[in-house]
């Protein structure tokens, strides 16, 4: 039971969420959800929000705070809207993961783009949210839950996705000395079967966060039952060196819809995230994700306390 409490509490929602909804929003929308996270270097939080407009397309908006909590400055316009040159981005731009590329000198975004043929990944590069430079689709579709690790591996950028081979939903990696030629695929996780919380598919959430113990994951695990998708997010360790390689995985999920944010909405019992920071102190992670696909939502953590978890109740990958 102690360990039970102890689980519940990893995260603490913050009491003014949801923090972000389509009322807050400076022209008609139909939701705001899922987006990505970023510290810029004055210490502004920046979200980049996948928004859903009333046909039901979805663009890429920034939304900047001083304290990452209130106080949002949101873009008048779409910032990054469909580009009709790209037949990739035809269905528009969903689920945003962002990091930090010190080589690069750039945050590189790596989006859904929702084309005819199915969902891909796409590359954009940006310095500062309003400009981007955008690189295109990266993978062959369906596929999507990608994000770039921020340093290569010996010569080798990885990326972390989600290909569906024979509809199976699993998190994969790849590499590329380029960024634009990607190959090595490999499967990093497999979703678990029969009654388990993410028995039916999974995915990556924000990009990894490195620390001393490895590549801390937080993904998200679906799990289909009569009345829908559940969809919840749970904890894994990939390898420092070789993030191919899953060192360790928690058993039960460490975050799941229960406030009614998260329980009703376009699509309800869905918490979903893409984007976390870390604080000065470099443990305080906040966790902003999106609540029933409606609503941008934030929860705290602290990072030692989700590594002394994984270690007391996650097995081998
Ligand atoms: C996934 C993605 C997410 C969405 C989730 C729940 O497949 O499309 O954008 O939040 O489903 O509907």
């Amino acid at each position: 039971m102690a360990e039970l409490l102890e689980r519940c509490e990893l995260f603490e929602r913050h009491p003014d969420n949801p923090i972000l909804s389509p009322a807050d929003w400076p022209y008609p929308v139909a939701a705001v959800f899922n987006p990505a996270a970023a510290t810029l270097p004055d210490g502004t939080t920046c979200l980049l929000c996948r928004v859903e407009d009333r046909r039901g397309v979805s663009h890429l908006t920034v939304a900047r705070s001083a304290n990452g909590i209130d106080g949002w400055e949101i873009d008048p316009a779409p910032t990054l809207a469909p580009d009709p040159e790209r037949r990739e981005e035809e269905f528009g731009l969903e689920d945003p993961r962002v990091v930090y590329v010190p080589e690069l000198g750039r945050f590189a975004v790596l989006y859904t783009a929702y084309s005819a043929a199915g969902p891909t990944l796409a590359l954009a590069l940006t310095e500062d949210f309003r400009h981007f430079e955008r690189r295109g689709g990266l993978l062959a579709p369906p596929n999507k839950n990608g994000a770039l690790l921020p340093r290569r591996f010996g010569d080798r950028w990885a990326l972390l996705h989600r290909a569906m081979p024979g509809d199976e939903g699993n998190v994969w990696i790849a590499s590329s000395v380029d960024l634009e030629d990607w190959g090595g695929h490999r499967q990093v996780m497999s979703r678990r079967r029969g009654p388990w919380w993410d028995s039916t598919k999974i995915g990556i959430g924000p990009p990894p966060l490195e620390t001393p113990e490895g590549w801390l994951l937080i993904y998200h695990g679906v799990r289909m039952v009569a009345g829908g998708p559940q969809y919840r997010l749970g904890l894994a360790l990939l390898d420092l060196e070789q993030p191919d390689r899953c060192l360790r995985r928690g058993r039960e999920w460490i975050f799941a819809p229960e406030a009614s944010y998260e329980r009703m909405g376009d699509v309800g019992n869905v918490v979903f995230a893409c984007g976390a920071t870390v604080g000065p102190d470099g443990d305080t992670l906040r966790l902003y994700y999106g609540a029933a696909d409606t609503y941008v939502a934030v929860a705290t953590a602290s990072v030692r306390r989700l590594l002394e978890w994984l270690r007391a109740n996650g097995d081998a990958g």
